[in-house]
């Protein structure tokens, strides 16, 4: 018998999982995508049978050619394939404004459209990473108002989030661990057996509202031990230390594990689910906490940018460039290293602390072909990019500039200065080339 499986969301999360459902026996998977100005465009592309996706994505170009070839994937825009789904998978952007209040619009309209086409029987599951309650208080109230019917006992529900992050979108998806947490035990066991066929390591069972939980509090503490790391950046750069080495000789005692600091913390995660966990607990908690701690860890990590900024001008003054006059080429748009996702990156918020002091920008990305956060372009040519520039300005760890030829580059610009946000290079490498160099914990100002 054939499981038709409907993924609702052809994103970072909703592609490979579609995909690998797709090359199980006896799944039939669609992929259910609006046909939006910014992402119309993967539906034809993936019913071409090619990924969508810039950066490297281990095993997805592949596995993507063969489930279309084999008819097990395709992708739509037409919402009435929800009516004859025995799975619908719930993949769709969860961000939150400016106030860090989630924006819902797209899991409400979801929401809605299964309510006004599910079927008894039907399966669904929510992916996307929520506030601590909102399976139960929004997606499935609106399911049960739009359908009639009842979670647990007409349809089953679940909430199984994923860990995937850009570079590793499949690896993550069949080697972490999964967690799984079902309306009732029935509707958990039915997520558990479905994922079972995907993940090979350990599937857990648990109640919606623990995995939803257990979803934001791991990211909000990646968020706080980054957030330590990089307070330690700054006592380090005010101390003349070397933060990299403190760290390396913290982490020797075992169970330390120190984090990185750099030029800040971006994706679609880390900047935002201290913010669900805060919502949810003051949303649908018995009482109102106001979580400090997190939240401090936010203010610090979004300070760093910030910080490069200073260290920009640092290095300008240094050489007698007033950074109202200055160009400064960043390197590395895209939040993590090697990877097109330019969700929430620093370099925004670099960007918008040097244009506020009057700097004129100029971005490079060897990687990122959609950028509508701006109206800049984006130079994919290095030297292009560095032509007449003040400073290079280094965000992102791409491969790309592990090794940059600092004397051709130097001959291109007008004045020499680097900013290293990621510790790539040793400052007597740049100073043989008569750069001026600054760096996250290890090169700070100097007036
Ligand atoms: N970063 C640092 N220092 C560090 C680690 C990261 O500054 O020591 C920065 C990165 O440069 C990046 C940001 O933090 O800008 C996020 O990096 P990340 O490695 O956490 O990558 P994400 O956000 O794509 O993925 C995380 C993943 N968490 C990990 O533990 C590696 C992934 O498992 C989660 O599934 C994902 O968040 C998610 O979906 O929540």
């Amino acid at each position: 018998m054939v499981t038709r499986i409907t993924v609702i969301g052809m994103g970072y999360v909703g592609i490979p999982c579609a995909a690998l459902l797709a090359d199980v026996d006896g799944f039939q998977v669609t992929g259910l995508q609006r046909r939006s100005k910014r992402s119309g465009w993967k539906i034809d592309h993936l019913n071409a049978g090619k990924s969508p996706f810039e950066g490297d994505e281990p095993g997805l170009d592949e596995l993507i050619a063969r489930v279309v070839a084999k008819g097990s994937l395709k992708v739509t825009e037409d919402v009435d394939v929800l009516k004859t789904s025995d799975v619908i998978l719930i993949d769709v952007q969860t961000p939150t404004d400016e106030n860090h209040v989630p924006q819902y619009e797209s899991l409400i309209e979801v929401s809605k459209q299964i309510g006004d086409r599910i079927q008894k029987g039907t399966l669904v599951v929510v992916e996307s990473t929520v506030a601590p309650g909102t399976t139960q208080n929004l997606v499935q109230k609106i399911i049960e108002e739009q359908s009639g019917m009842s979670a647990g006992e007409d349809f089953d529900l679940a909430f199984a989030y994923e860990r995937v992050m850009p570079g590793k979108l499949i690896h993550n998806i069949i080697n972490l661990p999964r967690i799984v947490g079902g309306i009732t035990p029935k509707s958990g066991k039915r997520a558990v057996d479905m994922y079972s066929k995907i993940v090979k390591a350990k599937v857990h069972q648990t109640d919606i509202l623990t995995a939803e939980l257990s979803k934001t509090v791991e990211n909000a503490f990646r968020d706080v031990n980054i957030a330590f790391a990089n307070e330690m950046a700054l006592v380090c750069e005010s101390l003349g230390v070397n933060v990299y080495e403190v760290i390396d000789l913290v982490n020797e005692l075992p169970s330390r594990m120190m984090h990185i600091p750099g030029a800040g913390v971006g994706g679609h995660c880390l900047p935002k689910d201290t913010w669900l966990l805060r919502y949810g607990v003051n949303e649908y908690g018995a009482q109102k906490v106001e979580p400090r701690f997190i939240s401090l860890a936010r203010e610090i990590n979004n300070y760093m940018p910030v910080h490069m900024a200073l260290l920009i001008e640092d290095a300008l003054e240094k050489k007698g460039v007033k950074i109202q006059n200055a160009t400064v080429t960043i390197l590395g748009i895209a939040y993590l290293e090697n990877s097109d996702d330019t969700r929430n990156s620093p370099a925004q918020a670099l960007i918008k602390a040097l244009e506020l002091k009057g700097v004129k920008v100029v971005l490079h990305d060897p990687y990122v072909r959609v950028w509508d956060l701006g109206p800049h372009e984006i130079e994919r040519d290095l030297d292009v990019a560095a032509s007449d520039s003040d400073c290079l300005a280094l965000v992102t760890k791409h491969r790309d500039y592990l090794d940059l030829d600092f004397q051709k580059l130097g001959e291109k610009m007008r004045t020499r200065t680097f900013v290293d946000g990621r510790n790539v290079f040793k400052e007597e490498k740049l100073h043989r080339y008569d750069f001026e160099y600054r760096a996250i914990g290890k090169a700070g100002l100097k007036r």
